[in-house]
């Protein structure tokens, strides 16, 4: 590995660490385990379990993120389990959930490809979903037509017949216009209307002010190619919407998520072959962890906890009982901590001092904690201030299990490689740490935790390693042995008999609320941050290499920007937003528009994007406002080396 000079690479850990006189010290496995035990122990003692979180890993196995809230529910006796699933798709679970009873993705990979319209709302596959894009361009081949809906003329627009440029959390409008151009056209699928939905007629009047020209004004994009959009997606016999972060990381994100939903249901596109609804998820296994009860208000395969005879089954199968309320979300405890009413977090594989907007706050909040106990491959800026440090084995090379993608398919894994020496499984860790804590569990295999969770969960239970093996992984549900259920959800929504339909989808009413952080004089920019393809999220997995298209943390600007300013490509600014401010070097590109700015969160020992972003959050979801920041862009005398960057590309 080279190291260039925007990241270092991490070192894997392979000793546990201990914090002693303010210092982290190395510790044997026994002495780690003893005082991780005792941590809890004395904490549930003296706080009582919901004083206790728990970070569960959207990168580890499905089997790893069942006995991690099976430690929290059981062990500690709480339902407070969350993971980065808040930071990214929680809003879509909960849109889909309220629309359709469950919060999966409706459609798998293949449909893409069998297609006739494809709009990508939001997201940018081409860097962030590479596999799913490439099902996109085979799409795009056989004479699908591509829309892309994003601020940023991004890589993946490039390959769009039309890319809709709106403004920065303007979706709602733009959904409600385009819902309004195909009911005023008279393109609305009404049989389906009829059978499958509730509140028709109230949309019908909710969405009347947003005409294609008010809905110009406010997006940004030309009323024509609203137009054209509404008319494209009612008329395509099969089509596909399918979203990411650009709709999910918004303080009414959700409401996005419904207004998007609401196009479906106008036209019929979900519920059937080639047409359905495809929130993207974004770490390899972070729809297998919320399926797998790593969240507060769901057992495995989506059981709500709050139903009592779902918790009397579990009750029975773990011998234990349960609280017969939610836990906290990700959000709630870090919210928790400023009360006082947080003391032990559990933090797998996860990297919140990184991943959390407004990083002091987050550092703050950490710091009023009695114990943090951080397990991770690596030493992240969140283990760095914990007590507790253990090492862990790498799920997605070094341990056998499963995991689920966006399309609902669960796949197994199969260790490739041995972990260094001194990290260990994570699982037999959560084992062993339970046994000091009075709960016997052996160490059981990938398989066997698999056995135990399927027999709870309806939608998992016909799959068996070897039926995963056989069929090279399965879609859920999966309700038995001898059976395998069609790869798209919802097809009841089409049935005539109403009794096999079920309950019908309701259009969601979401009023249009612009960004928190509101532009003004002082604060002209919008700052909206996401990912380059090179660089994976806070920069652990992916830093110390260097590669001809990275430059390190650059601000994107667009160059009608640029000339304003008098800033040259390469030259460092200063960006502030409320909260803090950073230095950074400009990359001028045209794919961004006037008045948008652009970071990654990837390189903090260059830049620390966090410093700049707010934490207003979603409240059904509890995700953060990560797309829309305001700033200023100050020039400041060159830095040192900064003219020596080489030549951006000209994609985003
Ligand atoms: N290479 C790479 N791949 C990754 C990751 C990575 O770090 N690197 N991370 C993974 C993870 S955890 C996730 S969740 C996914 C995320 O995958 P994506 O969501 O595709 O990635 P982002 O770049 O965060 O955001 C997507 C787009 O949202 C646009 N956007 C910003 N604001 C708005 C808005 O108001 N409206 C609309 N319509 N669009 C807007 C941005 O311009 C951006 O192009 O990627 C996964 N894949
Ligand atoms: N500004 C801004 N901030 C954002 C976002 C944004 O778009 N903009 N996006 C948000 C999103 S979508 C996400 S998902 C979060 C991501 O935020 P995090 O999940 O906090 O960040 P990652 O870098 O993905 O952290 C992954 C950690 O998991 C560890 N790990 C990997 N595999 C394993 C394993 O098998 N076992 C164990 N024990 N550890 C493992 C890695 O070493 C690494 O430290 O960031 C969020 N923050
Ligand atoms: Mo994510």
């Amino acid at each position: 590995m080279r190291s260039d000079r925007h990241s270092t690479p991490y070192e894997r850990l392979t000793r546990p660490l201990i914090r002693e006189g303010g210092e982290l010290r190395p510790a044997s496995w026994e002495e780690a385990l003893d005082r991780a035990a005792a941590a809890f122990t004395g904490s549930v003692q003296q706080h009582g379990p919901n004083a206790f979180g728990m970070l569960s890993c959207a990168r580890a196995t499905n089997e790893m993120n069942y006995m991690a809230q099976k430690f929290t529910r059981v062990v500690i006796g709480t339902h407070n389990v969350d993971s980065c699933n808040r930071t990214c798709h929680a809003p879509s679970v909960a849109g889909l959930s309220a629309a359709f009873g469950s919060g999966g993705g409706t459609s798998s990979y293949e449909e893409v490809e069998n297609t006739d319209l494809i709009v990508v709302w939001g997201g940018n596959p081409r860097f962030a979903h590479p596999i799913f894009f490439q099902h996109v361009l085979k799409g795009v081949h056989r004479g699908a037509r591509l829309f892309v809906v994003d601020p940023r003329r991004t890589s993946s627009a490039q390959w769009a017949d039309r890319w809709l440029g709106l403004n920065v959390g303007t979706d709602i409008p733009l959904a409600h216009a385009i819902g309004r151009e195909i009911i005023h056209a008279g393109l609305t699928n009404d049989t389906f209307i009829k059978r499958a939905t509730t509140g028709f007629e109230q949309y019908r009047e909710f969405v009347e002010p947003w005409t294609l020209a008010a809905a110009e004004a406010e997006t940004g994009v030309p009323a024509e190619a609203i137009r054209e959009l509404a008319h494209a997606y009612a008329l395509a016999e099969r089509a596909q919407l399918s979203w990411t972060l650009g709709v999910t990381e918004h303080h009414n994100a959700t409401d996005n998520v419904r207004a998007l939903i609401n196009l479906s249901l106008l036209t019929g596109h979900v519920g059937r072959y080639g047409s359905g609804l495809q929130p993207l998820r974004g770490q390899n296994n972070v729809q297998g962890g919320g399926d797998m009860g790593a969240i507060p208000d769901r057992l495995v395969g989506f059981q709500d906890i709050l139903d009592p005879d779902i918790r009397s089954r579990f009750e029975k199968a773990w011998n234990t009982t349960l609280q017969p309320n939610r836990g906290r979300t990700l959000t709630q405890m870090f919210e928790a901590m400023d009360e006082g009413e947080l003391k032990a977090l559990y933090v797998i594989g996860e990297n919140p001092v990184q991943s959390e907007p407004e990083t002091t706050k987050t550092v703050r909040r950490l710091a009023t904690l009695d114990h943090l106990v951080v397990q991770d491959l690596f030493l992240t800026r969140t283990a760095q201030l914990a007590d507790i440090v253990l090492p862990a084995s790498a799920s997605w090379c070094e341990s056998d299990g499963t995991f689920t993608n966006s399309e609902r398919r669960v796949q197994l894994v199969r260790k490739a490689l041995d972990p260094p020496p001194g990290a260990r499984d994570d699982i037999a860790i959560l084992c062993d740490i339970a046994e000091r804590m009075g709960h016997p569990w052996k160490h059981p295999t990938a398989e066997e935790v698999w056995d135990e969770l399927r027999a709870l969960s309806p939608i998992h239970r016909g799959m068996s390693y070897t039926r995963l093996e056989e069929h090279q992984g399965i879609q859920w549900p999966c309700y038995s042995e001898d059976s395998l259920e069609p790869g798209y959800l919802h097809g009841r929504l089409w049935s005539a008999d109403p009794a096999e339909r079920g309950e019908p989808a309701p259009f969601g009413l979401v009023g249009h609320s612009p960004p928190v952080d509101l532009l003004d004089d002082d604060y002209p920019f919008r700052l909206t941050t996401g990912r380059r393809l090179d660089d994976y999220n806070t920069g652990v997995q992916s830093s110390g290499f260097s590669s001809p298209l990275r430059r390190g943390e650059t601000l994107d600007i667009s160059p009608e920007d640029a000339e304003r300013l008098g800033l040259a490509d390469g030259e460092t600014v200063r960006v502030s937003s409320r909260r803090g401010s950073v230095l950074v070097p400009v990359a001028v590109t045209p794919a961004m528009r006037a008045g948008l700015v652009f970071m990654t969160f990837h390189f903090p020992d260059q830049v620390d994007t966090q410093l700049l972003t707010i934490d207003a959050t979603d409240p059904i979801a509890g995700t953060a406002e990560y797309k829309a920041a305001a700033v200023r862009i100050d020039k400041v005398a060159q830095a040192a080396g900064a003219a020596e960057q080489p030549p951006v590309p000209a994609s985003a």
